[in-house]
């Protein structure tokens, strides 16, 4: 096989540790959702003791990183104020890094952001690309930490409604490309910053696969992609309908979508199972290895 149909995955950004920065395969990074409500895996993990032992299975499966997330953003969500966010997240994140672990922390807000930064999480996975709270971006390039930034339209609220394009690849990027700019002109550093197609976020199914189709698109941009697709209702299509709505049925769907992104050169998966997705991710490199 050709190197223009398997991609090298793209070295990842700098604040991380050499090994996550240049890993030779497509990291996988764990979710672990501090809420009663998420869509997924709602409730399962919203207490901190349980968290914690849940990101510890995680990375004992081999997650390379974990996403610890105290709000629910699925349409419909209850709002959460930053202050019952850090409450949620912040112990399971201080004891997260103090064994160790690459922590993730899933959030739009700055306060969240500065004090999770501060406690030692290496990553600040901005869903709202730094459109819900003026502050993020200063904020992210203070901390050093690598920023994840999120294509998202609207609101959680509004979302919904905005997944309006006339090309959907071109929008995105465009629009992903506006943000980047606009965090580097917060002082955010681009080798601080990965890229994300916001999968479910003001898209319909169409424009999910689609964007999953050309991520080669994004990738131009120059920024290390990750994608999340984990358990997402637009994979209900290709689910037997028997089990369709339910998100646990739909692993093996999300880890053929972790082998094909990182196929297509994604730096990173955000999965809530990691097995599966680990073997894929390797079965790309494999793949990439022997071609
Ligand atoms: N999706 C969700 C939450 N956070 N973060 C990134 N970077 N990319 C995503 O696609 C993404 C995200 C929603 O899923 P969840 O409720 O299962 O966490």
């Amino acid at each position: 096989m050709s190197e223009r149909s398997v991609r090298r995955a793209a070295r990842g950004p700098e604040p991380l540790p050499q090994a996550l920065r240049d890993p030779g395969r497509t990291l996988v990074m764990g979710v672990v959702n501090v809420t009663p409500d998420s869509f997924s895996d709602g409730g399962q993990w919203f207490d901190t003791d349980v968290a914690i032992a849940h990101a510890r299975h995680l990375l004992a499966q081999g997650a390379d990183i974990v996403d610890v997330g105290g709000e629910s953003t699925r349409p419909g969500a209850a709002h959460v104020s930053p202050e019952q966010e850090l409450a949620r997240v912040l112990p399971v994140v201080e004891t997260l890094a103090r064994e160790g672990a690459v922590v993730s922390v899933d959030t739009v807000n700055a306060s969240t952001a500065e004090a999770v930064t501060q406690a030692g999480a290496l990553i600040v996975n901005d869903v709202s690309g730094g459109l819900f709270d003026p502050e993020m971006t200063a904020t992210v390039a203070r901390s050093g930490a690598v920023y994840v930034l999120q294509h998202w339209r609207g609101t959680p609220e509004t979302m919904n409604d905005l997944a309006v394009y006339g090309d959907v690849v071109a929008e995105v990027r465009a629009e992903l490309a506006e943000r980047l700019e606009e965090a580097v002109a917060a002082g955010v550093r681009e080798e601080q910053v990965v890229l994300d197609p916001g999968l479910g976020f003001a898209k319909d199914p169409g424009h999910n696969w689609t964007l999953l189709s050309h991520l080669d698109a994004l990738l131009d941009l120059g920024r290390p992609l990750l994608v999340g697709a984990s358990r997402k209702r637009f994979l209900s299509g290709v689910v037997a309908p028997r089990v369709a709505q339910e998100p646990l049925a739909r692993d093996a769907a999300t880890a053929a979508v972790s082998a094909l992104s990182a196929a297509a050169g994604a730096w990173a998966v955000r999965v809530h199972e990691v097995t599966g997705s680990l073997d894929a991710v390797r079965v790309a490199a494999e793949w990439r290895e022997h071609s």
